[in-house]
């Protein structure tokens, strides 16, 4: 009998929400419990596509906004036949921003609509479930000052997550709203949660495309 699936599991939400911290914690625990998982993040800065975007983030290069959008398109479509090499192996996924992030982030500048952004993700594998980790501005102000990295101010932090809140409303997509102003622990108790399940269920579903 050919092996059940992993589940594509994404975890989103605006700056410092704890998305990293929780990825980690998520892999762990189920690792912990046998279920095969891994972690991936996007931007994935390791390859080549991956190291132009990080200089842009990091303010040492500048690229045209349609540019750096469609690069960070490229940067998760050439991790695409990994992705699903690992799936089809029956490894869970747990995966540190995805097509959203690209949208939200891109949409929130001027001159750019949803509809334009989304495109170039249609057809990216579907995740079977997006938690997005929800913390007000105020919140995440508590945690840190922002780095030094582009798109870290908190008027382009608010636009993005309007954007966020937009993409949600969207019911062909899995959406799980977490509250991320909870402990670190209560916090990854309610991911856990949300993950086991949907990892059950996916096991007999076949991987679907996004937006198609
Ligand atoms: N971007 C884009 O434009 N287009 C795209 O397609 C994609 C991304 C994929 C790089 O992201 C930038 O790329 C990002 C979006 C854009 N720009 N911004 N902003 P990144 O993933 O490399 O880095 P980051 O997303 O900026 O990380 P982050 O948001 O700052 O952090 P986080 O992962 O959400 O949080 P964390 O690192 O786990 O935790 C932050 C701090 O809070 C840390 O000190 C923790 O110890 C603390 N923390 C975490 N949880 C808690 C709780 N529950 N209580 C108290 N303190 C906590």
């Amino acid at each position: 009998m050919a092996c059940k699936r992993g589940a594509l599991i994404v975890l989103e939400g605006v700056d410092k929400a704890g998305k990293t911290t929780q990825c980690k914690k998520l892999v762990h625990a189920l690792q912990q419990s046998g279920q095969p998982a891994e972690m991936m993040r996007f931007p994935e800065r390791t390859t080549t596509i991956g190291q132009l975007i990080s200089a842009y983030l990091e303010n040492k290069s500048d690229l045209e906004d349609h540019t750096v959008h469609l690069l960070f398109s490229a940067n998760r479509w050439e991790l695409v036949p990994l992705m699903k090499k690992k799936l089809e192996q029956g490894t869970t996924l747990v995966v540190d921003r995805y097509a959203f992030s690209g949208v939200a982030f891109t949409s929130a500048k001027p001159g750019f609509c949803l509809d334009w952004c989304m495109k170039p993700d249609v057809g990216l594998p579907k995740p079977d479930l997006v938690m997005f980790l929800q913390l007000s501005p105020a919140e995440a102000a508590l945690r840190g000052q922002f780095g030094e990295e582009r798109y870290e101010t908190s008027v382009f932090q608010r636009a993005v997550q309007q954007k966020f809140e937009h993409l949600m409303k969207d019911p062909s997509v899995n959406w799980q709203a977490i509250d991320a102003s909870q402990s670190v622990e209560d916090v990854h108790e309610n991911i856990l949660t949300h993950s086991l399940n949907n990892i059950n269920a996916a096991e007999n579903l076949p991987l679907g495309e996004l937006w198609k």
